[in-house]
């Protein structure tokens, strides 16, 4: 994980569709913070997906109000299509940078000849959306629900004493008044046993939660 640098920009954007948010996309939030003061964090609509083919599991308005919870992030915008409205929030917003993954090599270079300054970040490898709702089908899986810190510590090692990666569909619940997402990525980031992160406000949210993937469970049989 980059040392934190002093910050080299002020204000960065970042795009995506952050669907059952995981640790990659917490890496890439939390580097793209690292080099700005502020970071405004654009959530592709479902409308949007539609017309990228590309089917969320949860709804743009999860995916917004996840990503506006977490306190690494000062601002979020919906995307409505990125052809249009990455220049106009460039200026909108005076950022001095866009940052994505390293998937999006060679599409943003358009924007590149007109001056806008496009950076790419190394992709988390080993997890993705579509890694996790495969692994949904899995027969076990475990919530570990945190709302201390203090305990957290000990929930890491029950995680890598007790899970078997393979088989096991694991999922880490941590209260949003726990303010720890680089020892939570760097707990990840050595064991990689958890699938899903899952921060939350409110306790009814993870109970939401769990009713949902046991709806999808079924569904998907
Ligand atoms: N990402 C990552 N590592 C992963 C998964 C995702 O670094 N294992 C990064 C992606 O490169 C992207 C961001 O996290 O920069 C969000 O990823 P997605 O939710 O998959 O969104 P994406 O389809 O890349 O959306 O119009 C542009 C889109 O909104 C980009």
């Amino acid at each position: 994980m980059e040392k934190k640098t002093p910050n080299k920009y002020n204000i960065c954007l970042t795009y995506g569709t952050f669907d059952m948010f995981h640790f990659g996309h917490l890496s890439l939030l939390l580097r793209c913070k690292n080099q700005c003061d502020q970071l405004i964090v654009g959530v592709a609509t479902d409308k949007y997906n539609k017309f990228k083919n590309k089917e969320s599991f949860q709804s743009e308005n999860q995916r917004f109000n996840f990503i506006n919870m977490l306190p690494l992030v000062d601002k979020t915008i919906y995307e409505h299509n990125f052809s249009i409205q990455w220049k106009k929030d460039y200026k909108k917003y005076k950022a001095n940078a866009i940052i994505m993954g390293d998937d999006h090599v060679g599409e943003l270079d358009y924007l590149i000849k007109e001056g806008l300054n496009i950076i790419y970040l190394k992709r988390t490898t080993g997890i993705s959306t579509t890694d996790i709702k495969e692994k949904l089908k899995c027969k076990k899986y475990s919530f570990f629900i945190q709302e201390k810190w203090i305990e957290t510590k000990n929930i890491f090692n029950r995680i890598n004493k007790n899970i078997n990666k393979n088989d096991h569909f694991s999922i880490l619940g941590i209260s949003n008044k726990i303010e720890a997402h680089y020892e939570l990525y760097q707990f990840w980031n050595n064991s990689k046993k958890v699938d899903l992160i899952f921060f939350f406000d409110d306790i009814e949210e993870i109970n939401l939660l769990k009713r949902k993937i046991n709806y999808w469970k079924k569904l998907k049989g």
